[in-house]
């Protein structure tokens, strides 16, 4: 019966960014696609777009009690989950260690750890179950490279990098694949949201520089998900064209 139906994707943040581009991109490839996000009213037009084999559900991944209402409910239709995308992330502020806002930190931590590691946990029992599954794990190059003000959120796509291996280790021989895929600049919602809602400030981000567009890391994601089985791609790590890397700093005393 199964077999009849298409495989499905489940997709954490998927209002906007990766994750948007992520569903649109499995969709037109004939797969079925769970969109999460906190943002209810862009799941329904995301859900409407992308049309039957669409399921919308809209909670906040932080939330630990609603992840796991969340997937112990999907329908009959779409609870054997092939793929889960653990992509609803976000970085808060710049500011240096000594002057963050230490709530930012918690969220962060809340969102880009623990609500990774809550959709991961009530996801694999039914992927063990079924011999069958791939976690996909959108990390990022700051868990690599220390930037200034990186502080917290290079420091949680470290734990999503070191995480993924782990997974590996405890997964190898169940039949499920772990990927951390780990993308540099990108144009998304992402600088909108670090920088709080200040266009202007989101915008220089990106201006005059060739970033990665959302649609790269969907490529990617579908590229990963039907690699054949006799392979697991542990990590990638992507940047955009124009980005690269900076000498060390050096304080000079005189
Ligand atoms: P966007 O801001 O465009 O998308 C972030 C997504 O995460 C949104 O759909 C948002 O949905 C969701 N999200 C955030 N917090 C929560 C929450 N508490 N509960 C549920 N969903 C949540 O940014 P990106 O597409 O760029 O970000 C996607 C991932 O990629 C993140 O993990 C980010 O760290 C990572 N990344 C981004 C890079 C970039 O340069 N853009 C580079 C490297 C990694 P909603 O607000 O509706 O809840
Ligand atoms: C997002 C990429 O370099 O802005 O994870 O931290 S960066």
């Amino acid at each position: 019966m199964q077999n009849k139906l298409p495989k499905t994707i489940l997709i954490t943040g998927a209002t906007s960014g990766f994750g948007r581009a992520t569903a649109e991109l499995f969709n037109a490839k004939g797969w079925q696609t769970i969109i999460t996000g906190r943002r209810g009213d862009r799941l329904e037009d995301l859900a409407r777009e992308l049309g039957e084999f669409c399921l919308p559900l809209s909670f906040d991944i932080s939330d630990r009690k609603a992840v796991k209402t969340a997937i112990e409910n999907l329908p009959p239709n779409f609870n054997q989950v092939s793929v889960l995308c653990n992509n609803a992330g976000l970085a808060l502020g710049l500011e240096g260690a000594d002057e963050a806002n230490i709530d930012d930190w918690d969220q962060m931590i809340d969102t880009n750890i623990k609500g990774l590691i809550y959709a991961t946990r009530n996801i694999l029992p039914s992927m063990v179950n079924n011999g069958e599954g791939h976690i996909i794990n959108i990390g990022s190059v700051a868990g690599s490279y220390p930037y200034p003000g990186g502080n917290v959120y290079g420091g949680t796509k470290a734990f999503v990098s070191q995480f993924s291996l782990n997974l590996r280790a405890d997964l190898v021989g169940k039949g499920i694949n772990v990927t951390s895929v780990e993308p540099g600049l990108a144009e998304t919602e992402f600088s909108l949201v670090r920088f709080k809602g200040d266009r202007e400030k989101a915008s220089q981000v990106y201006k005059d520089t060739r970033f990665i567009k959302p649609q790269d890391i969907a490529e990617t994601i579908y590229w990963i998900a039907t690699r054949p089985k006799n392979i697991n791609i542990n990590k990638i790590e992507i940047m955009a064209g124009d980005q690269a890397f900076n000498p060390f700093k050096i304080v000079k005393r005189s």
